[in-house]
């Protein structure tokens, strides 16, 4: 961080939701002061003095109920998994040389609650240029303890509660050295409290403005609405407005949309919040940002024959996956053999048609 400013702290943060069947909730504070970031967990619901791994992970997609399409741990330096050194008194140190996301394991208290903080000097919460730049990735707590040796996983088994780094509405700061990539991918997902489904965020090319995909319901029948980000002024009639949506019949609405005139990086508008407005523009329904597919370099224009994304079901599994640390060890294997860069690109989407059939036969294998 900028000398200039050594007393200004930013402050972003992931509510912990439990996954499907699970009983574990928190939140996660991520402040950051002074060039480092310190982080502090309060979390319950936990089965009493039982230990969990816990990591921030590369993805911030939450529209698995168990968890599986956080992908693997956030590993933007393409280094080997390891924990933090045990007996460390709070806050724990998190160490170089290791996932960025390796946070080691948390142990829950008699009534089944963990309060645990960590500072890392690696860390970002306002400069996209940097690695560790966290806003719209993802938290996951698991199953198992983090035996900090198996990689990539430390073997920390299922997923038990997740959720996403965001800046949080009305907390908005700006993000410094937002570079354009032709990777942009990021997702919304609302989580049926008021209304279900996801919008995704998409670009073909650097220079185009984002797609914009959604498919929501539990909108009130046959209404206007505008979809915006938190933060994003453009000079039209709601703040922060970006598109146009109406509901059905039934209170759907499916479609897509470009934001005419947006065309900033990613990371502009990751890990803020999107709004679902009324037409009076106040929010009906809010959700963080999350990464997904998301690399924040500067790649070079993709083939023009980059097919979109289509909406997924929010909230349903759409994978088959069984959202266990095991499962994602393959691909984040074949990402660093490739490219430590392209990590976080590593979809059966965007890898060939060999990495592709890896894949499948691998989903194949999970089912047997
Ligand atoms: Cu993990």
């Amino acid at each position: 961080m900028a000398s200039s400013e050594p007393t200004t702290s930013i402050t972003a943060f992931a509510r912990l939701v439990p996954t499907v069947d699970q009983t574990i909730s928190g939140n996660l504070v991520f402040v950051q002061k002074d060039g480092s970031v310190t982080i502090s967990l309060e979390l319950t619901g936990a089965a009493p003095n039982s230990t969990h791994g816990f990591h921030l992970h590369g993805f911030g997609d939450t529209s698995d109920n168990k968890g599986a399409n956080m992908f693997g741990h956030f590993n933007p330096t393409g280094v080997p998994h390891g924990c933090p050194e045990a007996g460390q008194n709070s806050p724990i140190q998190l160490k170089t040389g290791f996932h960025l996301g390796d946070l080691g394991s948390i142990t829950a208290d008699e009534s089944g609650s963990v309060k645990q903080s960590w500072i890392s000097t690696e860390l970002s919460l306002d400069d996209a240029s940097a690695k560790g730049f966290v806003l719209g990735r993802g938290v996951i707590v698991h199953s198992a303890v983090d035996d900090c040796t198996t990689q990539p996983t430390g073997n920390s088994g299922a997923r038990l509660a997740q959720g996403v780094i965001t800046t949080g509405e009305g907390n908005a700061f700006t993000v410094k050295n937002v570079a354009t990539s032709s990777k942009d991918n990021a997702i919304a997902v609302f989580d049926g409290k008021v209304v279900s489904g996801t919008v995704i965020a998409k670009k073909a090319a650097a220079s185009d403005d984002f797609a914009f995909l959604y498919n929501l319901t539990g909108l009130p029948e046959s209404t206007d609405f505008v979809v915006g980000v938190n933060g994003y002024t453009g000079g039209k009639e709601c703040k922060d407005q970006l598109f146009n949506i109406k509901s059905d019949a039934k209170g759907a609405a499916a479609g897509s949309s470009s934001a005419s005139g947006f065309a900033p990086g990613l990371a502009s508008i990751l890990g803020q919040t999107l709004l679902i407005e009324k037409a009076d523009c106040k929010p009906f329904a809010t959700s963080p940002i999350g990464a997904r597919n998301a690399t924040l370099d500067a790649a070079p224009a993709p083939p023009a024959t980059a097919s979109p994304v289509p909406p997924s079901s929010g909230g349903s599994a759409t994978t088959s996956a069984t959202g266990t640390e095991a499962t994602t060890a393959g691909k984040s294997t074949k990402s660093y053999a490739q490219d430590p860069r392209t990590l976080l690109s590593e979809t059966p989407r965007q890898a060939s048609v060999g990495a592709s059939l890896m894949l499948v036969i691998g989903a194949a294998l999970l089912l047997l």
